[in-house]
Order: C-alpha cells, then sequence, then structure tokens
C-alpha cells in the first residue's frame, strides 16, 4: 500500500464529509491529514503496522484507525458508509475542475443533480442561475469543468502512469523468463500525459510471462489476453498493455511500440528510399527480404543511416534530420542536475523543516538546494512576513556552517501581484541568495496584462527565476496567455531563467515552450517545486519535459556547480 493511496482515501473522506456539510474543522483534519501522509518519508502501511501512525503530526486515533483498516484490508467501511449516504455518481461531480463540495451539495439539495451529465444539462439550460450566487459565469465555467473532466478521463498523468508501470516491470523482471522489460509507447517518451501504458518484453518463453503479467499483485483484471501480449486492468483502474517479443527483435520492435506514430512514419519513409523496410519485426531488404537489423535499437537506427535518437525527442519535429547529420543534442541527464532551486518547508506550505529537506537533498548528491518558501500576501498558505523571513535566515546560515560540500540557498518564491509589483519591497528581496517570482493568481488576465507582469518581474533587478511560468494545471487549468516571443526574449537579455517546473500536474513550462525558450537563449532553472522531502524526486520528471524541449547542460542553471552558480547570482559570502 502506497502512501499516495492512503492520501486519496483521506481526501475523498474529506470530500464527501464536506459535501454532507459536517464541520470545516473535521473537514480540514482530513485534508491536513492526507497531505503529511502524502509528504511522508516513511512507508505508512509500516508506521500502521508498528502502531505509530499517530506519532504523525495532525493524526489522531480516530484518522488512525481509518488508515489502519485501509492498509490492512484495502477497504474503509467509514468511506463505504459515507458514500451510500449519497446517490449513485454523486462523488464524480467533485472530479469537475471548479466544483468543490460546497457547490456540489448546493445543486443536489436545491436542484436534485446528483451526476455529470445532469449538471451539463442544467447548466445547459440556465437552471443553476436560478440558485443564490449563482451567475452565468459560473455556468459557463461549469460547462468548461465538465469538458475538460471529460478530455481528462483519457489521458493520465505521467506522474501517474510512470510509477504504476515501474512496479509492473519491476515485479516482471523477477520472473526468469522475462529477458528484458522495458516501458514503451508515450512513457518511454515520457510525454506529460499518456493514453495507455504499454510495457515490452523480451523472451524465449512469450506465454510463460503472459501468466506471470496477467497475476502481477497490482492486477484487477483482464481484459484480453493471447500467447504474445495481454491487457489488464489495475487496481488503480489503469490499462497496462504488455508485449512478448522474441529477443532477437528486440531493437526493432522496442523502436516501433515506442512511437511516436508520426516519428516511425517519418522513419519509414527514410527506409523506402533506402530501399529497405522497416516494421516491428526487424529492418529489411525490400527486394531481397533479406533481415539486416533488429536485435538493438542503436542497429536499427544505424541501418537507416542515423544516431540512435533518445526516446523523449522522437516526435517528428526535426530530430531525424540532425540525427542523420551527427548533429543531435547532448541532452541535459538527471547526473547534471547540481542542485534544486525550488523547495518548500513547513514555514509557508511544505510539510518538512528546513534541516530534514537539506539532508534529503545531501542524499540525492546535490551540492545546494535553495529553500523557497511563499512570501506575505499567500496567506493562506502562511507566506512569510519580513521578520519571519529573516528569521528563517538566521536557522538557514546556522545551518550552513556545519554543511561540508553542501549550502542551502536562502529564497524566496514571491508572488507577482495583479498589477505586476512583487509582494516584497526592492530592498528585502536583495536580501536573498535567489528570488523566484510566480503568478499565482489572476491568470486569466489578458493576453497584454499578463505579458506586462511577467515582463516587469523579469526586468527587476532582484528577480532570478520565473517559477512555473504558464501558471497551467494539466487537465484542470488553462496555461495563462502572454506573449512568449516578447517574455523569453526578455528573459533571455536579463538573465532571468524560467522555470522547468517539476511538479507531474504543472510540467510548466511545458516541453514545446522550453525548447522555444531555450532557443531564444534563455536559461532554465529545472526544480521539484517539493513540498516535501519526497518531492525533491519529482525532480526526474521537469528533467524530461526539459529534454523534450532539447535541453542541453548549459541551458540548465542549476547544472552549475555551486561556485558558478553564485558567482552567476552575485552571491558573495
Ligand atoms: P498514448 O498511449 O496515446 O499516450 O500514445 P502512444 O504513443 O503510447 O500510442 P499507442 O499506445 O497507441 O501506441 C504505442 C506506440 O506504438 C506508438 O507510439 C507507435 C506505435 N504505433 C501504434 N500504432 C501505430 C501505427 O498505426 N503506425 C505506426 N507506425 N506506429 C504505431
Ligand atoms: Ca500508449
Ligand atoms: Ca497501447
Ligand atoms: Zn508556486
Amino acid at each position: 500500500m502506497k502512501n499516495a493511496e492512503v492520501a486519496r482515501l483521506l481526501e475523498e473522506i474529506a470530500d464527501l464529509l464536506e459535501m454532507k456539510g459536517e464541520t470545516p474543522f473535521k473537514v480540514r483534519a482530513y485534508r491536513d491529514a492526507a497531505r503529511r501522509i502524502e509528504g511522508l518519508s516513511d512507508n505508512v502501511a509500516k508506521l500502521a503496522e508498528e502502531n505509530r501512525l499517530t506519532d504523525i503530526r495532525g493524526i489522531g486515533t480516530s484518522i488512525a484507525a481509518k488508515i489502519s483498516e485501509f492498509v490492512k484490508t484495502g477497504r474503509s467501511t467509514y468511506l463505504e458508509e459515507l458514500t451510500r449516504e449519497f446517490p449513485e455518481g454523486m462523488a464524480e461531480l467533485l472530479e469537475i475542475p471548479g466544483v468543490g463540495a460546497k457547490k456540489a451539495r448546493l445543486f443536489y439539495e436545491k436542484l436534485g443533480i446528483s451526476t455529470v451529465e445532469q449538471l451539463e444539462e442544467a447548466a445547459k439550460t440556465h437552471r443553476l442561475m436560478q440558485l443564490p450566487g449563482i451567475q452565468e459565469k459560473t455556468e459557463q465555467n461549469v460547462l468548461q469543468g465538465i469538458q475538460r473532466l471529460k478530455q481528462a478521463k483519457g489521458r493520465m498523468l505521467l506522474g501517474v502512469a510512470l510509477p504504476a508501470a515501474e512496479e509492473i516491470i519491476r515485479e516482471l523482471r523477477a520472473y526468469p523468463s522475462a529477458q528484458q522489460v522495458e516501458v514503451g509507447g508515450s512513457i518511454r517518451r515520457m510525454k506529460e500525459t499518456i493514453g495507455d501504458i504499454d510495457i515490452l518484453a523480451a523472451s524465449d518463453k512469450p506465454e510463460d510471462l503472459i501468466n506471470a503479467f496477467v497475476s502481477l499483485s497490482p492486477v484487477k483484471s483482464v481484459l484480453a489476453r493471447g500467447t504474445t501480449r495481454a491487457s489488464v486492468l489495475t487496481d488503480a483502474n489503469l490499462q497496462i498493455d504488455l508485449r512478448v517479443v522474441s529477443p532477437d527483435q528486440w531493437g526493432a520492435a522496442m523502436q516501433y511500440f515506442t512511437g511516436s506514430k508520426e516519428h516511425n512514419v517519418q522513419l519509414r519513409a527514410i527506409a523506402e528510399n533506402r530501399g529497405l523496410r522497416i516494421n516491428e519485426y526487424g529492418v529489411f531488404r525490400t527486394n531481397t527480404n533479406e533481415r539486416i537489423a533488429g536485435s538493438t535499437e542503436e542497429e536499427v537506427y544505424r541501418t537507416l543511416g542515423m544516431d540512435w535518437i533518445p526516446p523523449e525527442i522522437r516526435e517528428s519535429s526535426g530530430e531525424i534530420e540532425v540525427a542523420m547529420e551527427g548533429r543531435l543534442p547532448h541532452l541535459v541527464k538527471i547526473d547534471d542536475i547540481r542542485g534544486d532551486m525550488h523547495a518548500h518547508t513547513n514555514w509557508s506550505d511544505g510539510s518538512d523543516t528546513v534541516e530534514a529537506m537539506a539532508e534529503a537533498a545531501r542524499a540525492l548528491g546535490y551540492e545546494y538546494l535553495t529553500i523557497s518558501d511563499h512570501s506575505v500576501s499567500m496567506t493562506f498558505i502562511k507566506g512569510l512576513t519580513v521578520e519571519r523571513v529573516r528569521e528563517q535566515r538566521r536557522i538557514i546560515d546556522r545551518l550552513n556552517e556545519h554543511f561540508d560540500g553542501f549550502r542551502l540557498l536562502h529564497g524566496i518564491e514571491v508572488n507577482i501581484r495583479s498589477d505586476g509589483t512583487l509582494d516584497y519591497p526592492d530592498d528585502i528581496l536583495a536580501e536573498f541568495d535567489v528570488v523566484t517570482a510566480s503568478i499565482h493568481s489572476g491568470l486569466g488576465q489578458s493576453r497584454q496584462q499578463i505579458t506586462q507582469r511577467m515582463l516587469s518581474a523579469i526586468h527587476n533587478p532582484h528577480v532570478d527565476i520565473i517559477g512555473h511560468p504558464s501558471g497551467r494545471l494539466i487537465n484542470k487549468r488553462d496555461p495563462s496567455e502572454f506573449d512568449a516571443e516578447t517574455v523569453f526574449t526578455a528573459a533571455a537579455e536579463t538573465g532571468t531563467a524560467l522555470e522547468v517546473n517539476a511538479q507531474p500536474d504543472r510540467l510548466d513550462l511545458r516541453d514545446v515552450d522550453v525548447r522555444s525558450a531555450i532557443e531564444s537563449g534563455v536559461t532554465v532553472a529545472i526544480d521539484s517545486d517539493a513540498h516535501s522531502t519526497a518531492q525533491l524526486e519529482l525532480i526526474r520528471y521537469g528533467i524530461a519535459t526539459a529534454r523534450r524541449g532539447w535541453v542541453e547542460p548549459q541551458h540548465v542553471l542549476n547544472a552549475l556547480p555551486l561556485d558558478k552558480l553564485m558567482e552567476r547570482l552575485g552571491i558573495n559570502h
């Protein structure tokens, strides 16, 4: 049982309690507990086993009991009871972006709405507007949210799909009949969202491996099953396809099933021009049908006259041309990352201490970590006053005295207000090692306004990084609109880095924008935006996004070693 699953249970309970009209206090207790569990470095199932759940701050005996039952049995009688109090399908209303428990309850009590379909109908016929506090704008938002939910249902976040695939792969690799097991498809290309999960294996005994696959622990039901392939549904309702090929076809199959489809189409045309045929079994001479490659991907690409192309850029957007000229980019790798420029602590909305975050960063082999909590106007998540900021700095200074080969940088995630001004005056900003300026509200402003806000932050001499520049939340909130060319040019000129935020629901800037940014001469900061020690490892999704944007180490602020970074940021103490 994973912490994320327990956190999801607690969130669901909180939603239902809120929909039921329970006191905000009780609802918040469940939400806080969910957040703590999510950010916990220890495994919650293990703590439950050792009867130590109540050691976690914010978790009392009542919530602990519910967690215990869930990790022991995989069920929650409390959740089931709560669910029974509402008509079937009602919980789905809460999945609509912009519809919270309060609104869902209002719709249900006043209009008898208990399904997404009923809500859509009511919004279209302006029946929602009869309700107190609901305007036409709200109706439009509800309809947009429903649209978005329908789209999102099809595609899951990479941050959900990849760990699920990795778990399956780990289990499959334990079988002797598995000679190779890897992800394929859009996961191997590390796309931000994934349609279905493709896994590829090489084996001389495909049927053995298929048998093993359909009986793995996360598998809930088998959707289809043949001698060399199968599709299953996991207990988290993810569809996973496994395809087993013979070891001598491994390279050709990996190439084919990694895609993208457009990349493969372009490759096939190149093969034809050379009198070759390429498919999932190998590369063949068209006239003689002789097979000339297929056991490794390198061989497949080489036979077609090009270098091996990293999966992240197989999107038919110029990679094949440069591979043929031997000019592929040297994409940034996880080992190139020397530190993280964006992390929160329990001083604002993070769940761990400054000390714990530093230790976790050191354990990852980093040379530095920037502590960047929220600024003062983010009151609802404990944004820091100037006094608190200075107090935090004293702690950081003291910790730094004891580190060897590691340094905490004192940063701030300062809010860019709706008029483009920042949350602290310049003399306060000057005290920080690193200033990251982010937009957290007013994302719906006009293109011109957003552009102006970003420009004024970029031109502030104290601002080093623009955080999650577009503000999007994948499947939930559209990116804000701004004049990318103007913003990228200004960022390049002023040396202001743009963030590639690694939170799986952000990935912001997104891949295609990252690529235009670096083409404009922009430096990027690949940041975890961690809100707990465990989340520091989310950096890998940011690295993947950067790689999809053709980023090389020299484009990355936090690929600089500490001394060079300090020089660049003008830190001289
Ligand atoms: P997804 O699942 O929508 O996130 O995207 P993919 O890229 O994983 O697509 P999927 O699962 O339909 O197929 C996996 C790979 O198999 C795909 O990336 C390329 C290859 N493939 C599938 N269908 C075709 C096809 O009709 N032609 C070619 N050339 N390749 C295909
Ligand atoms: Ca797929
Ligand atoms: Ca597939
Ligand atoms: Zn932020």
